[in-house]
């Protein structure tokens, strides 16, 4: 019962809203609105041979249309996270330290960020990720990542619905995840797919989880995709 709690409490710790718009900024461009149900994700990775122990982030976007961004520590370790809200942008960042003798390798940071729609989605120039090795060693052609992307729309045709899911569903089916990297590609009914696209609820794996929430948005008008 401790460790399930622990586990939850970690969970919980892992995402953070960076910034929550301030009652002084009611003048400033209009926020999300309460019914915006797009997420757009930013997501960094790390080589697993670069002997990573701390990565530093940065992540600005645009108001309009869009909420502030939740960072999600994807890789095990000690977050440190904040940001605040400015007229025309939010702006967020900090800091995942390994714990221990770990290192940071794999699916290592993401920015969700909800919008209207996906086309309000803009990032202001202030977005990196950093990463060093031991001793504050900066590692260089370590980190990856992609341009942001609709979570939930698999298909890339700008919407979520019962073909993202299908598309999700026969890929377990198939054991198509099994042994494919996270920035590696999925073929699917002779279809390719990049394995990060298929998860969903932005823990580093790609399992029935994924799907299960995936169906839970396509069912729902008002379920947002939460980690
Ligand atoms: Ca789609
Ligand atoms: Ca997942």
């Amino acid at each position: 019962m401790k460790k399930t709690f622990k586990k939850i409490a970690a969970t919980l710790s892992a995402a953070v809203m960076c910034a929550i718009p301030m009652a002084s900024a009611l003048s400033a461009n209009a926020a999300a609105g309460p019914n915006a149900r797009c997420t757009m994700r930013k997501i960094y990775w790390i080589d697993s041979t670069a002997y990573v122990k701390k990565i530093n982030v940065g992540f600005t976007n645009v108001r309009e249309g869009c909420s502030p961004a939740t960072i999600t520590a994807i890789a095990a370790g000690t977050p440190s996270f904040g940001g605040s809200a400015g007229d025309v942008y939010y702006n967020c960042g900090g800091t995942l330290t390994a714990n221990g003798s770990n290192y940071i390798k794999g699916a290592a940071v993401s920015f969700s960020v909800l919008c209207n729609s996906p086309s309000c989605y803009e990032e202001g120039r202030n977005v990196y990720c950093y990463a060093y090795k031991a001793g504050g060693v900066q590692s260089y052609n370590s980190v990856h990542t992609v341009p942001a992307f609709l979570v939930g729309d698999i298909n890339k045709d700008g919407y979520v619905n019962g073909s993202d899911s299908g598309i999700l569903n026969t890929g377990l089916c198939q054991n198509a995840f099994t042994n494919v990297s996270y920035d590696g590609v999925v073929t699917i009914n002779s279809n390719n797919y990049y394995y990060y696209t298929f998860d969903i609820d932005d823990n580093g794996v790609v399992n029935a989880n994924d799907l299960t929430m995936l169906r839970k948005y396509e069912s729902s008008s008002t379920y947002k995709f939460e980690r």
